[in-house]
């Protein structure tokens, strides 16, 4: 019998699609920029993989990453036990309206949905490890577990989450691409999404245009 073949990608590729959360979009508490733009585009590629995972950002009350349990200002950075922690307004509480998936989000490819920074101790930005860079999500096992190598990254925020999350994944060992138009970044200081893509670059992640992705959106 042949195999059923029923995919433009291959079965080894994977796409993770970042923080795509009411807080993180245009009205939400940690809007950024155009954040909802990206999603016709993130639809239609995600309809052409068949493993997609959704990650959210799903914070307690009382975050050690929110500037107000601290008494200091958004954006302000303290020293904590894992090192620098950036301290962002209240953001992708638990249960919330800004913790919910976006809604224009077709959420029909999804295989998976991953819940990250939920220890109210610690922050977790990539969906691969907390911020400890030791505790693991079971995103990369659950990758394994369905032989992919390699995987394409999109969604918010570029310079954060995306960021931690591609590194994370060569770290790991998985080739590992992420798609810039289908990003969008906090940008906070400015020059942070250049940065960002340069640092990745340096790491071995691939930056790539969605145009690129020709097998999956077709020509
Ligand atoms: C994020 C800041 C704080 C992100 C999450 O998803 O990029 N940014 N928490
Ligand atoms: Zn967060």
């Amino acid at each position: 019998m042949t195999p059923i073949e029923n995919s433009r990608t291959t079965k080894h590729e994977a796409l993770l699609l970042i923080d795509l959360q009411n807080d993180f979009c245009p009205g939400g508490s940690l809007a950024v920029s155009e954040g909802d733009m990206i999603l016709p585009l993130i639809n239609r590629i995600a309809s052409g993989f068949d493993i997609v995972v959704a990650t959210k950002d799903w914070h307690p009350k009382g975050h050690i990453s929110f500037a107000s349990r601290h008494g200091r200002s958004p954006f302000d950075s303290i020293q904590l036990g894992n090192g620098e922690q950036v301290l962002w307004p209240d953001h992708c509480i638990q249960g919330e309206t800004g913790a919910s998936l976006h809604p224009e989000l077709d959420q029909r490819p999804l295989t998976m949905v991953l819940h990250k920074g939920t220890n109210s101790e610690l922050d977790s930005y990539s969906a691969f490890l907390e911020n400890d860079h030791t505790t693991p999500t079971g995103l990369e096992g659950y990758l394994r577990m369905h032989g992919i190598s390699r995987v394409f990254i999109c969604g918010l925020a570029t310079d954060v989450c995306v960021k931690f999350s591609a590194l994370d994944a060569v770290h790991c060992g998985f080739e590992t691409y992420v798609i810039e138009d289908a990003c969008r970044g906090v940008n906070v200081p400015e020059g942070s999404v250049d940065t960002a893509l340069h640092d990745m670059t340096e790491a071995g992640v691939r930056c790539i245009g969605s145009s690129e992705l020709r097998h999956v959106l077709g020509p």
